[in-house]
């Protein structure tokens, strides 16, 4: 027995320098019976992390830090700059009179509006105020700045495919010549032309990514509340809107899934698991989100909880509750790995 062991342990270090690796030692960690995320369920409460927002607005300008984000690091992946194995967040703060400068990337963004008014962001000449709740799309490649017109600090939460794009080594960055990009406030608001059940009779959808960059809460907000009063929640889901593109009927961006979803006080939904990835955002209520094998996490207005891929998960509703949230699922839908299980 001992002889065979040295022989193979003599026979790997053959194999090394020629850059070779014998599979049967690592086969099961490769193809695992199931996922195996690193990420942890884990989450952040706005009370704790807004003073920290503001406290670094007194240290360094938006123009400066180029985008001023506190980067929600996921525990599991300390040092990564990930929310998820797949995803990326940030908060960011965006301060009266300032700007974060024009840059554009292969990376697609998503806004979630936290906290605060009078900010814009400008995509490809299209300027979209922000407004609590409402979720905006950056696809990727769009030149992009924000800016701030009001008085008092804004927030909102940035979700990002960076992990996604960095595991395929597919990312670019330009930065614009100008701090801001030219906007033409008449000219397009991509609300009212992709997302009123109109389109252009010759409308040809280009790239992969809605045509409609801004999804306002107030609509969001009565579309859920009417579809509570229609449907029963699903026993697994509660009442789960996806943000669609208009033109298409898909996912609104190519790698990111976007969902309002909405639990009546009291409702408990069942456990559920699928392999995408989710960051939770609290808009509205109060709710416990249990993980299996984790602690419960509370969730409320603009706190930020995560559920890795492939756990299982339920929430319980203390109050009505509504919550936003985005994960990796259009990717898992597209090579075809989606999955789902529900008990
Ligand atoms: O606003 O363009 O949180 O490029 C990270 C990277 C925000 C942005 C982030 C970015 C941005």
């Amino acid at each position: 027995m001992m002889t065979e062991d040295l022989a193979r342990e003599r026979y790997y270090e053959q194999l090394q320098p020629l850059n070779l690796a014998p599979l049967w030692s690592v086969l099961k960690g490769l193809v695992p019976a199931q996922p195996v995320p690193a990420a942890r369920a884990c989450m952040w409460s706005w009370n704790e992390v807004y003073p920290h927002l503001l406290r670094a607005g007194e240290l360094i300008t938006a123009e400066e830090a180029e985008r001023r984000v506190l980067v929600l690091e996921n525990p599991g992946l300390p040092g990564k700059s990930q929310v998820t194995d797949t995803l990326y967040a940030g908060l960011q703060l965006i301060l009266p009179g300032e700007t974060a400068p024009a840059h554009r990337h292969t990376q697609s963004a998503l806004r979630f509006v936290l906290h605060g008014s009078g900010a814009y962001t400008a995509v490809d000449g299209e300027k979209t105020p922000m407004h609590r709740g409402d979720f905006i799309i950056t696809p990727h490649w769009t030149w992009h700045d924000h800016g701030h017109d009001g008085d008092e600090p804004v927030v909102w939460l940035d979700g990002l495919d960076v992990p996604l794009v960095t595991f395929l080594r597919a990312g670019f960055r330009e930065e614009f010549s100008h701090k801001a990009q030219a906007t033409s406030p008449g000219a397009g608001n991509s609300t009212v032309r992709f997302g009123s059940g109109l389109l252009p009779i010759d409308h040809v959808q280009r790239g992969l990514t809605s045509p409609m960059f801004c999804y306002p809460y107030v609509r969001a907000r009565e579309a859920i509340e009417v579809q509570a009063r229609a449907t029963d929640p699903d026993p697994h889901l509660g009442v789960c809107l996806r943000y669609v593109n208009p033109a298409t009927g898909g996912w609104a961006m190519p790698t990111i899934g976007a969902v309002l979803r909405y639990y009546p006080r009291g409702f408990a939904t069942r456990p559920y698991r699928s392999t995408d990835s989710t960051v939770l955002v609290g808009l509205e209520g109060e709710a416990e989100i249990r993980v299996k094998g984790c602690d419960v996490l509370r969730i409320g207005p603009n706190d930020v909880a995560v559920v890795p891929g492939w756990s299982e998960w339920t929430v319980t509703a203390r109050l009505d509750t509504v919550l936003f949230s985005y994960s990796d699922r259009p990717v898992h839908e597209k090579l075809g790995l989606l999955r789902e299980a529900r008990s």
